[in-house]
């Protein structure tokens, strides 16, 4: 039994609903939120998310979150623009998963959760997973072009545990988010990490090569008492509507580093006069880099994108 009135601080592990589980290395907790918190206090569409420090108290043997503490950051995801979604808080590093083969991640949701990660003010970390489906050739080709631009990039396979032990290295002592499509192995590198099935995982389709979209909550597991890895569900796009021109431009260092040459800072008129924009209509920029920036320029210049599913809505209404 649960000594009452006993106050701690913890972090938010998962959301379901109406309940939280908070905990630490040691222990989970069911909870749920002190009322007037739920009523007030946030002006926000998502106060309490995944990685939330909170205060909690054990009131008559159920615990109740009192307060969360103030955010270091937290990772934000747009891709309706009434609607912006908290994908977790306080991260130190976000690590893209992005899978060789089976599924194949295309390069654009790498370069579009760069974007995201940037924003948020954090550091992406690339990860090319089931390295043992390709051959030696096709994995330096795309380690190649990311470390080329600046970035850490490693590639793993979670059926060669030797292979993931630097990146171990590299997240001990903090927070790091996975991300990354359905069926990249996210939830299967927690169970190597952690050496214990904490996570469910399925085979992707024998017809799409895609996953089958297994992990429904985001959930942070602790490594040990200061590190801690938190597994999300499978995306097909990290929507960035939250950002603008200039922050998008800013985060392809192949174009920020012509800013210096801008007259006027946070300018990048898309109507011409700002070097950035001049510099990826060059023919010097990688084709796929410029595929990339001009489909996330496009995304975030349309007012609002269609959907097939606003699309079916709309043939729905118009035959009644
Ligand atoms: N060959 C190979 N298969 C892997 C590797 N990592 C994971 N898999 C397999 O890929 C499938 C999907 O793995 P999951 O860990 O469920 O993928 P996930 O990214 O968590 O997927 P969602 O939860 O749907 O987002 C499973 O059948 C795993 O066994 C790897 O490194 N190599
Ligand atoms: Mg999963």
């Amino acid at each position: 039994m649960e000594k009452d009135n006993v106050k701690e601080k913890f972090i938010i592990t998962k959301v379901y609903g109406a309940y939280y589980e908070i905990g630490n290395f040691h222990e989970i907790k069911r909870a749920t939120l002190k009322g007037k918190l739920r009523l007030e206090e946030y002006n926000e569409r998502h106060p309490f998310v995944v990685g939330d420090y909170v205060d909690a108290e054990c009131c008559n043997g159920d615990w109740v979150i009192q307060k969360r503490h103030k955010r270091k950051n937290h990772l934000i995801r747009k891709s309706n623009p009434v609607d912006t979604h908290v994908l977790c808080a306080n991260v130190d590093r976000v690590a893209i998963i992005a899978s060789l083969k089976n599924p194949e991640t295309k390069d654009g949701f790498i370069d579009r959760s760069i974007a995201a990660v940037h924003h948020s003010g954090t550091t992406p970390l690339i990860l090319f997973s089931k390295k043992d489906l390709v051959d030696e050739n096709e994995i330096s080709l795309k380690i190649n072009k990311y470390r080329s631009l600046g970035y850490e990039v490693l590639p793993i396979s979670n059926n060669d545990p030797g292979s993931i032990q630097e990146f171990l290295d590299i997240i001990d002592g903090k927070t790091t988010y996975l991300v990354g499509n359905s069926g990249v192995g996210k939830s299967s590198f927690i169970n190597l990490a952690t050496k214990k099935a904490v996570q469910k995982i399925n085979e992707v389709s024998l017809t799409t090569h895609k996953g089958k979209h297994t992990t429904t909550n985001t959930t942070a597991i602790f490594l040990n008492s200061s590190t801690i890895l938190i597994d999300s569900p499978g995306i097909k796009e990290w929507g960035i509507l939250h950002l603008s021109v200039s922050e998008l431009l800013m985060t392809f260092p192949e174009l920020s580093t012509k800013m210096d040459s801008c007259l006027l800072s946070n300018c990048c008129s898309t109507e011409g006069g700002c070097e950035m924009i001049e510099e990826l209509n060059s023919d010097s920029m990688d084709v796929d880099r410029k595929k990339s920036m001009q489909s996330m320029l496009f995304s975030i210049q349309s007012d609002y994108r269609l959907r097939a599913d606003d699309i079916n809505k709309f043939k729905y209404k118009r035959r009644k």
